[in-house]
């Protein structure tokens, strides 16, 4: 009783890579305990790019294992898969008819891709943020852990939140967005002025949580650095700060001790023990990760159970917005 309440999601469109598990997953550990957490698979998300089918079902079982690998605890948070939840549908409707064609064009994220796929634009990428907002706003959420790129986002769902309750009345939470400094952001090894991103076409960009050691070792040594050569965290040497930033989660030693560490070693020492520590730190997970994905029955009794509960505290929400729009009572 008491404890505030935690809501992030991951979209299941393919293999996580290590800036999805820093600036996400394993943030998401750490707050179990204290708040009341709810972990979602967002797979109504997911289909606003075209999916292949089976391929959707199989990567939500697989983003299922990962979460579970990394160390969400059933047991702790609610780990669900949003199709399952029909409020997050239904509230976004309502969310609709609230937001703002103008401030939804603005979306970095939507100006992005709709760039990249002129032609074929979907509706679904447009709302895609009144669906997200609609994801955290059904839990009465105080906190979202996301990585720096969902910052607009998570602004705008607290605009529908407070839009809402200005035109009906108190109603929904004004979430706050959790964004920690180190590892908000992780670069592309290939170009450290741009994100790490799974969708990027150069693989040797991104480690997937997945990679295997040996590839791991050799993206890390392919990593684009700078001729300054030394070991140093600042923003002339975006490549090594990068890879500073990557060593300091994984292996849990602060920025400082590492530049005093590596500062009189060079690049090929230190980019061999960032490799290390990346993979010391994903082995037990890929370990595990094996183990869900041969035990099926399991995965499907996590995220039943889990839908009950999330059904249960979204429908309250969405009970309450209906009776305050003017629906009648099902
Ligand atoms: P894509 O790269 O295909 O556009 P994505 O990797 O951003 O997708 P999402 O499902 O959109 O994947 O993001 C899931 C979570 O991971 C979000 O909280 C996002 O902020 C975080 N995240 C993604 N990439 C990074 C990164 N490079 N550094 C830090 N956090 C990240
Ligand atoms: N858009 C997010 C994924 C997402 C999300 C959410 C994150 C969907 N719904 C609710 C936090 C809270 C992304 O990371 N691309």
């Amino acid at each position: 009783m008491g404890k505030k309440t935690v809501f992030s999601g991951i979209q299941p469109s393919g293999s996580l890579t290590i800036g999805n598990y820093i600036g996400a997953i394993k943030n998401w550990i750490s707050l179990q305990n204290e708040y009341d957490c709810y972990y979602c698979i967002v797979d109504l998300h997911a289909i606003t790019v075209p999916q292949v089918p089976k391929d959707l079902r199989k990567n939500t079982l697989e983003l299922l294992s990962i979460y579970l690998a990394s160390g969400l605890d059933p047991e702790k948070s609610t780990i669900f898969i949003q199709s399952h939840i029909p409020a997050h549908a239904e509230l976004t409707w309502v969310l609709n008819t609230i937001s703002y064609m103008g401030q939804l064009g603005r979306m970095t994220q939507y100006k992005e891709k709709s760039q990249r796929s002129e032609e074929n634009l979907n509706a679904g990428l447009f709302t895609y943020p009144v669906l997200m907002a609609a994801d955290i706003l059904l839990y009465q959420t105080d906190l979202v852990p996301v990585g720096e790129d969902q910052k607009q986002h998570l602004e705008l769902a607290r605009d529908l939140a407070e839009r809402f309750n200005n035109r009906y009345s108190p109603t929904f939470k004004v979430p706050e967005p959790l964004i920690k400094k180190e590892g908000a952001k992780i670069m592309s090894l290939q170009n450290p002025k741009s994100k790490m991103s799974k969708s990027d076409e150069n693989e040797n960009g991104y480690i997937l949580i997945l990679d295997k050691p040996d590839v791991i070792r050799k993206k890390v040594k392919r990593a684009v650095t700078d001729s300054i050569g030394k070991v140093k965290y600042n923003d002339e040497q975006l490549g090594i700060k990068n890879l500073m930033n990557i060593y300091s989660v994984f292996s849990g030693d602060s920025i400082q001790e590492i530049e005093n560490r590596y500062g009189g070693t060079g690049y090929g020492k230190f980019k061999e023990d960032v490799a290390e520590v990346v993979v010391e730190g994903l082995t037990p997970i890929q370990e595990k990760y094996d183990y869900y994905m041969k035990n099926k029955d399991y995965l499907e009794k996590v995220y039943k159970q889990a839908a009950e509960k999330a059904n249960y505290i979204s429908m309250k929400t969405l009970r309450k917005v209906y009776r305050k729009v003017g629906f009648i009572q099902r």
